[in-house]
């Protein structure tokens, strides 16, 4: 049951398709500030999840998080916000002693500004959800547990994205492949290593001066052409779109968005100026529909050569400086000259330069306009993102509505799941980040976003082989599976480090899998189910598997739990129910054992996958192949545990690349006997 309640007169965010009407009754379960601004909920024994893109477990207690997108590349602990705002929460296991809690509920804000969530921070035993301003909507889900909540959630929210089949492949990407023959120098040490691959990305050095919708005519001197090339090798090019425009006289884009007011306005109603990679430039004011209409069909001079992908970058939208804020800077630089400068003062001065990026002053200081609602940017701050994605998802429906595009984008807002997947942004080639990973699969999907991943390696900061290999062991379960590094970092393609045969080896189980990771994800997305979850929600009578946050359920079929530290060759795992543990060395190549319910210190060396299969499940497993295209989906093979009676399996398949979803005409009920497998 979901139940809708009203303070003040909140901005529409369009993030629910479909509202249920207001409800009068007064809020339950929080006590609610006389104005409305703060929330408060006593935590008792429970567990916190949601929020999405955040930093921390899947259980969120213990920390205060907020709501405002950011460019933050340092992922750790002690951040507060990411690139994206995902407003829903659901507690579990509350006390309800007084007799006014139930045991859980989902509870959801439909508000576009900055929303802060002090889970047990500030006192322990106390939630404190607060808001600048009382004009939000918050919804209410009661259900029968916690998938019951998600998926009623979901419903509400309008079913997520779903890519083109070729998206499930791997991808390979770097900040950045400066030429054509760097890219085929890409292509090459794959296909020359036999190592499958689905796509390339391209990073901002393929456009010309970093302005969006152009190509550098001297590093891609036959961009269209080039673009079938790849194709023909099975590999997708994916460029990546900037959300600044440059400014530049003679640049259509510029010159579309000045003649049509399509740019974000400064206080005086002139184009607002800041400074990305481009330069100067203007942002499209992606609130207003007529802005987005235009720049979504402007993704038509990719798709015209060729181009099938693409994803949506610093879209927060990140801002390295504002002509203000840089001017203001110098005055107060020049101040300093001559000056005996005493520690605090010098702090204050370098503390001036890192305050240049991403200041709220210059989040305070440019406007929308909301189809004739004028409105201050940090209000809306957290829907730039969403309306970036929505732009180019809309215009695919209306320009190649027959076909599936790949899209996924840096800063999202619920909503944006309709339109496309995230990636999780600049995390570090850290061990600690494989973890931040595989909880984030966890809360991302609660709230929609089922095609996601996170920069596999590690993006920012040198990685190490092993590295490489333990995370791909985790990527292989990932929907989305990239593996990107930045500029200035050790190269980190998968055929780089030698041991070329466990590259190869874990890439082609990946490949295997897809049958697998498809069918479920098809059925997660059209059933408003959750792909990764976290054990809790599977067995809630269980206490232990309440605490586990290094496994994960991907399916209905598996348990994972990847190895995620260095120098390890095995780790303890806790198993909820019986499960048949397979230990992969590569596709064609495992052992088993028959596990029970309880704990175990399971081996795991650097070039091995293990994959826990529940009782009575199985899980089909196709003939490895070099791209996404080359599977054959008749020549699957089974591994399982039966459990003494059949073994069922609803295999989900379609041509990848059309719209039709219904899963009555795509699900195939396979079933076996105990003997078959
Ligand atoms: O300021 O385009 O998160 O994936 O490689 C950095 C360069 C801009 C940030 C993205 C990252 C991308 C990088 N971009």
């Amino acid at each position: 049951m979901i139940r809708r309640f009203r303070f003040g007169n909140p901005i529409e965010t369009d993030s629910i398709p479909e509202k249920p009407p207001v409800t009068e009754e007064a809020l339950p379960y929080f006590d609610v500030t006389e104005d409305g601004t703060e929330l408060r909920l006593p935590l008792g024994a429970s567990r916190v999840y949601g929020l999405g893109e955040q930093v921390r477990g899947i259980n969120k207690r213990g920390w205060t998080y907020t709501s405002n997108n950011s460019d933050q590349p340092h992922h750790t602990e002690t951040q507060h916000s990411l690139y994206a705002s995902h407003n829903f929460l659901l507690a579990d296991g509350l006390d309800t002693e007084e007799g006014r809690l139930p045991v859980r509920f989902g509870v959801y804000f439909d508000y576009p500004g900055a929303v802060t969530y002090d889970i047990g921070y500030t006192d322990t035993d106390q939630m404190r959800i607060s808001f600048p301003d009382a004009n939000y909507d918050a919804y209410i889900i009661d259900g029968e547990g916690d998938l019951d909540i998600i998926s009623q959630f979901r419903a509400l929210i309008g079913r997520s994205y779903i890519p083109p089949k070729w998206a499930f492949g791997f991808g390979q990407c770097r900040w950045s492949y400066m030429s054509e023959d760097e890219v085929r120098g890409v292509a090459d040490g794959y296909q020359k290593n036999g190592i499958p691959l689905d796509m390339i990305y391209l990073d901002i050095d393929y456009m010309k001066d970093y302005k969006d919708f152009t190509v550098n005519e001297e590093t891609f001197p036959d961009f269209a052409s080039f673009v079938q090339e790849m194709k023909k090798r099975h590999i997708h090019l994916v460029p990546i779109i900037d959300a600044g425009v440059r400014i530049e006289k003679g640049y259509k884009t510029y010159e579309e968005g000045v003649a049509d007011n399509y740019f974000c306005k400064d206080e005086d109603g002139k184009d607002f100026v800041a400074a990305v990679w481009p330069g100067k430039v203007h942002f499209p004011d992606f609130l207003n529909s007529g802005a987005r209409r235009w720049f979504g069909d402007s993704y038509r001079f990719l798709l015209d050569q060729g181009i099938e992908g693409f994803w949506n970058d610093m879209n927060e939208p990140a801002i390295f400086y504002s002509e203000k804020n840089l001017k203001r800077f110098f005055e107060k630089i020049e101040s300093y000259k001559g000056k005996n400068l005493d520690i605090q003062s010098f702090f204050e001065m370098t503390g001036l330069a890192a305050g240049l990026a991403n200041n709220e002053e210059d989040y305070r200081s440019f406007y929308h306009d909301m189809d004739g609602i004028r409105v201050r940017h940090d209000r809306v701050h957290n829907l730039f993102g969403y309306n970036m994605t929505r732009a180019a998802g809309e215009a695919f429906e209306r320009n190649v509505p027959e076909k599936r595009i790949l899209m996924f984008s840096r800063s999202s807002f619920i909503g944006s799941h309709r339109y496309g997947g995230i990636w999780m942004g600049d995390n570090t080639s850290w061990w600690s980040h494989m973890k931040l990973e595989l909880a984030m699969l966890a809360n991302l999907n609660m709230t929609g976003y089922l095609y996601t991943g996170a920069d596999i390696g590690g993006f920012g900061g040198d990685t190490t082989p092993d590295l490489v290999l333990r995370w791909l062991a985790l990527g292989i379960f990932t929907p989305l599976m990239r593996n990107h590094s930045a500029m200035g970092t050790r190269y980190q393609e998968a055929y780089r480090f030698g041991h070329l045969d466990d590259y190869r080896n874990i890439l082609r189980l990946r490949y295997a899998l897809i049958p697998y990771i498809y069918s479920e994800y098809m059925k997660a997305a059209t059933e408003n189910a959750m792909y990764a979850k976290p054990l809790a929600f599977m067995y809630p009578d269980d206490a232990r598997a309440a605490e586990i946050e290094d496994e994960l359920i991907i399916g209905n079929e598996i348990l994972i739990a990847p190895v995620m530290e260095q120098n390890k060759t095995g780790r303890f795992v806790y198993l909820p129910e019986d499960m048949r543990l397979f230990r992969f060395r590569s596709a064609d190549d495992f052992d088993t054992e028959d596990l029970a319910k309880g704990d175990h210190y399971v081996k795991c060396a650097v070039n091995e996958v293990l994959i826990f299969v529940r009782k009575g499940h199985m899980v089909p497993l196709a003939k490895p192949a070099d791209s996404v295209d080359q599977i054959d989906w008749n020549d699957l093979t089974w591994i399982g545990y039966p459990d003494g009676k059949e073994t069922v399996y609803e295999l989900y398949n379609d041509d990848g690349e059309t719209k039709d979803y219904d899963p009555a005409g795509h699900i195939t009920r396979i079933v076996k006997r105990g003997s078959d497998l």
